[in-house]
């Protein structure tokens, strides 16, 4: 069965004239020329500077012409007024390599952008700004977006001075949120478009999905009226049901995994095309681009260390036409270069060529788009979705699949072979002697130097510095009978329980519903038992109105005794932010000697840290670290983290979220590189490997 479908594009009308880029309305103009471009998007940091020119290539052969990227605040500005643009941060040498391999790029500066990244890109130090209310006229906002277009101007990357940026955004979808602000809402709008258009790039700056986003800038989705223009009243979704559906892709803890198909969504996508190939329907869809924080993850990527948001695993859109290891997954990539392809060789007569509609059956049509006898494009409907139709068409047969849009450039058929992952195992580390661990101390309450009579909240405790903090206490029971029940309310997002030195429970939330209680029986001593609650972070929210005020951590705290209840919520505490071999980095090669490292236990133990050594396989592959036998936790390669796993949140059919963890080969050396992991829970690192990850066709 040919599969003729693609995952989805953009399209760009760009128009020039003169250096400068603006627009009308119905296109961008650039030197008076229209044309047809394909946008797709590439997070610099979900990859390494090695991968980025392989990237950019693979992108540009399929037919793409415009990367687009979000700038990411919080890692260019961690600490205020200290700025990181090196390593994955060099966005300019990004945007430069974008520029060499002659694509134009599209910067959605933000500087919120939501993007499944920690906090929605803002640095946490604006928490500790008095009063501060984020997306709100604010000088850090200003200051940083003046930061990023002064940093692209002198290095002179904009269209304007002959750069390759065309387009840039301000603030992201802040429409949804905006009636959370109140009478602020409107001025913040007005004030965020007049400062970026006062930083006067010569490129047009776009706000998406801000009906009343104030002239000059683009309005992505009310000139089009995304919802009613979308054409016909038997049309299936509206496109913003398509918006939404996009972001359900992503994969997070607790979600449903993938609830569309890519299939699916690829029929949503061609459908606008098919319907109505002018150039409204293209403008819709790069205003869904432009809108969509997911829309086309062309290369979703990995989210390396602690920064992917609430939730949300380390593997960005893996099944993306570029996978996260970088790898062309097919169909996608090449429906998708057949499909841009199709189209441009298409567009005189998709943007001047007559479109006509043939019924092939009583839920089958197709739409053809003629300018001439050669310049032809034809999409084959099948609105059936449970079953394959063949339908006649041009004197040939089609198998249309259900919910289907079969894409036919000059009127012929396009045929793309799948391929399919493949995993080698290429090291395994199941050997007692292989690996040497350090149990991290459990902090007890007369040890911790931070003190308080209240429960802190979470994020303000760590200030995002780790995902760890102990709430620890003294509590005396003054009885034989042992047993107490132990009663927490979480606002999130994990909780382990330690009774004097021994884990006697956890709990967690989810990507859907972060807080959650823990109830558990525990064991007392008569006398004085030390209680230390390590409450944990698995990444900040990116989304939502008035983030600043979010909170996580431990909310209510009671002991049920049998003399006795008491409500701990108002005691004395002893807090310790993060874990001590954290505070020491024992996973760099130059500090892991600051502990003592001993042989494996003979059965695993929560909270331990584990080491080994490894040579990197012959040839520079694409590596996956295969983590299923752990459970929940952070890994480093040679210093650097690949990110948080957590095997032991399953799926409802039981399968973890995510198996294996990138290793890009910038991270290793030839011999000798250092792997840490640290375990909260009880996972083996017995069963871990180092796999090797490509693709092989199938027909
Ligand atoms: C913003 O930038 C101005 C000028 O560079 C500086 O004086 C001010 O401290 C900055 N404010 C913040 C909140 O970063
Ligand atoms: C298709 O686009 C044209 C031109 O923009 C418009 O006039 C027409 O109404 C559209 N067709 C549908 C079905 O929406
Ligand atoms: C289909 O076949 C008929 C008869 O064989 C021929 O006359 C006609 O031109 C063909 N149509 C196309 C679109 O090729
Ligand atoms: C640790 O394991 C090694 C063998 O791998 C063994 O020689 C050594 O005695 C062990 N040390 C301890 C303290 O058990
Ligand atoms: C509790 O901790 C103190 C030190 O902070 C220690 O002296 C005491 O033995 C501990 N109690 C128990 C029951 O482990
Ligand atoms: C955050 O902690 C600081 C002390 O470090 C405190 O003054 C402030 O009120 C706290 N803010 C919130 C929102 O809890
Ligand atoms: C608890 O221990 C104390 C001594 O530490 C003892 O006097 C008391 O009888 C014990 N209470 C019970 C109920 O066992
Ligand atoms: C793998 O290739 C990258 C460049 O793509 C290079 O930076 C890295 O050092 C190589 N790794 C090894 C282990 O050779
Ligand atoms: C989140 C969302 O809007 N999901 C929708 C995606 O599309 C399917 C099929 O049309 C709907 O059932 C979902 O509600």
């Amino acid at each position: 069965m040919e599969k003729r479908l693609v995952l989805g594009f953009v399209a760009l009308f760009l128009v020039v004239e003169g250096r400068e880029v603006s627009y009308d309305g119905r296109s961008l103009i650039i030197h008076g020329q229209r044309k047809l471009f394909f946008s797709a998007s590439i997070h610099y940091p979900r990859s390494t500077p090695q991968m980025w020119a392989s990237l950019i290539a693979k992108a540009k052969k399929g037919g793409i012409d415009v990367i687009q990227t979000y700038v990411f605040w919080n890692l260019h500005e961690p600490v205020k007024g200290q700025y990181d643009f090196s390593g994955r941060a060099d966005i300019v040498r990004f945007i430069k390599e974008i520029q060499a391999q002659g694509l134009y790029a599209s910067l959605r500066i933000g500087p919120f952008i939501e993007a499944e990244w920690n906090y929605g890109g803002l640095p946490f130090w604006l928490h500790d700004i008095p009063g501060i209310v984020y997306r709100c006229d604010n000088e850090p906002f200003k200051n940083f977006t003046t930061k990023i277009v002064n940093m692209m101007k002198s290095e002179g990357l904009y269209a304007s001075q002959g750069g390759p940026i065309i387009l840039s955004q301000i603030e992201n979808e802040y429409q949804l949120v905006e009636d959370a602000f109140h009478e602020k809402g409107p001025p913040y709008v007005k004030w965020a478009a007049q400062m970026a258009v006062e930083l006067q790039t010569g490129v047009p700056w776009m706000m998406c999905k801000q009906y009343d986003a104030p002239d000059p800038l683009i309005n992505t989705c009310n000139g089009m009226k995304c919802g009613e223009s979308f054409p016909g009243p038997n049309s299936p979704k509206k496109p913003w049901l398509w918006t939404e559906n996009w972001t359900s892709q992503y994969q997070a803890y607790g979600k449903d995994p993938i609830t569309r198909s890519p299939q699916d969504i690829a029929f949503q996508a061609a459908l606008f095309i098919a319907r109505n190939g002018t150039f409204v329907n293209y403008y819709m869809v790069f205003t869904i681009d432009i809108c969509t924080v997911t829309y086309l993850h062309y290369h979703g990527g990995t989210n390396f260390g602690r920064t992917a948001s609430a939730f949300t695993s380390t593997s960005y859109y893996d099944d993306a036409p570029l996978d996260e290891y970088g790898l062309i997954r097919q169909p996608k990539w090449g429906h998708l270069k057949q499909l841009n392809g199709a189209i441009k060789s298409c567009s005189s007569p998709l943007l001047f060529g007559a479109q006509s509609t043939l019924s092939l059956g009583p839920k089958q049509m197709g739409y053809i788009y003629r300018r001439n006898s050669r310049e032809c494009a034809a999409f084959l409907v099948n609105r059936d979705d449970t079953k394959i139709v063949v339908v006649r068409f041009r004197n040939s047969s089609y198998e249309l699949s259900p919910n289907s849009v079969s894409i036919l450039p000059d009127c012929k058929n396009i045929n793309v072979k799948s391929n399919t992952r493949s995993i080698r195992t290429s090291k395994k580390f199941n050997e007692l002697g292989m690996w040497q661990e350090f149990r991290d101390i459990i902090p007890r309450y007369m040890e911790t130097s931070t003190r308080s009579k209240i429960l802190l909240e979470h994020m303000n405790t760590t200030k995002d510095k780790s995902d760890y903090l102990w709430y620890t206490f003294s509590y005396q029971h003054e009885s034989s009978n042992s047993k107490a029940v132990l009663k927490v309310q979480s606002a999130g997002h994990v909780l382990h329980a330690f009774v004097n030195g021994v884990l006697i429970g956890w709990a967690r939330g989810s990507h859907e519903r972060p807080n959650f209680r823990l109830e558990k029986t525990i064991p007392l001593n008569n006398g004085s038992n030390n209680i230390s609650l390590l409450s944990v972070t698995v990444g900040l929210r990116d989304s939502g109105a008035y983030l600043e005020s979010r909170a996580a951590g431990l909310r209510r705290v009671k002991i049920h005794d049998i003399q006795k209840s008491t409500d701990l919520t108002y005691y004395r505490w002893g807090y310790q932010v993060g874990l001590i071999g954290e505070k020491l980095q024992i996973y760099m090669d130059q500090s892991t000697s600051k502990v003592e490292w001993t042989n494996l236990s003979s059965s695993p133990n929560p909270l331990t840290w584990y080491k080994t050594r490894f040579d990197a396989p012959a040839d520079n592959l694409s590596l996956g670290l295969n983590l299923g036998s752990m459970g929940k936790g952070e890994v480093w390669v040679n210093g650097q983290s690949i990110g948080r796993y957590w095997a032991s949140f399953r799926t409802p059919q039981g399968a973890p979220y995510q198996t294996w963890y990138h290793v890009p080969g910038s991270f290793l050396k030839p011999k000798d590189n250092l792997l840490v992991i640290l375990e909260e829970q009880n996972g083996s690192p017995l069963g871990v490997s180092l796999d090797i990850i490509s693709t092989v066709s199938k027909n």
